[in-house]
């Protein structure tokens, strides 16, 4: 299976992620492509346009991160990360939203930086900004490393080391000290230090 991606975008991580933790990363080979340019076939394959993409062997595409995520974990008979349990429990896919909400947001103000000339730029910014200072201030009280992390806490992690890379202004680690704790914590495994995202 291919997976096309760019090294640092936080839903191709998610997906990168469980794979490694569901053992399954070894029959995926990431492409790594610009999802903007034409040239290299994505659109043909995703008609969204976005990564991830996830190409199966047969010649199928999924996209969505948490559809290819949920498609990987059934193939691989998850129980824990995105399994039955996962999906039965209210909590853990509320926290899955929040931070998904987060790199939502955390996109649409990044897409506002690059658009030069407008006049509401950094009202449109700032909107975003206090949104993922709700979400950050909310998730706080819930980001606890537990035995068994799941596909909330590989989102929320995604989300805070993007969102401390590429919105400095936010001082995620300073302003989020529990989160910023609770990421490193689970940075220390590999599937996580090893899709982490570069400056
Ligand atoms: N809802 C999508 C979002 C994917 C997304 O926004 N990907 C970004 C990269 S991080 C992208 O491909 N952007 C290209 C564009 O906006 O043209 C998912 O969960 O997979």
């Amino acid at each position: 299976m291919k997976l096309y991606m760019t090294a640092n975008s936080p839903y191709a991580r998610k997906v990168r992620i469980l794979a490694r933790e569901l053992g399954v990363a070894d029959g995926i080979e990431d492409m790594a492509i610009n999802p903007r340019d034409p040239e290299t076939g994505i659109w043909a394959l995703n008609p969204i346009g976005k990564v991830p993409a996830l190409e199966l062997e047969d010649g199928r595409v999924l996209v969505e991160s948490d559809l290819i995520a949920a498609w990987l974990a059934r193939g691989a008979g998850d129980d824990t990360w995105l399994g039955p349990r996962f999906l039965g429990d209210t909590e853990r896919n509320a926290l899955l939203g929040l931070a998904n909400g987060a790199l939502d947001r955390g996109m649409t103000a990044r897409l506002e930086e690059a658009r030069p000339g407008a006049e509401d730029t950094a009202d449109v910014i700032e909107k975003n900004y206090a949104g993922i200072r709700r979400i950050f201030d909310a998730a706080e009280q819930r980001a606890v490393v537990r035995p068994d992390p799941d596909y909330a806490d590989i989102a929320l992690v995604t989300g805070i080391d993007w969102i401390a890379l590429r919105h400095p202004a936010l001082d995620v680690h300073a302003s989020w000290p529990g989160l910023s704790a609770y990421g490193a914590e689970l940075s220390h495994r590999p599937a996580f230090a090893e899709t982490s995202p570069k400056g």
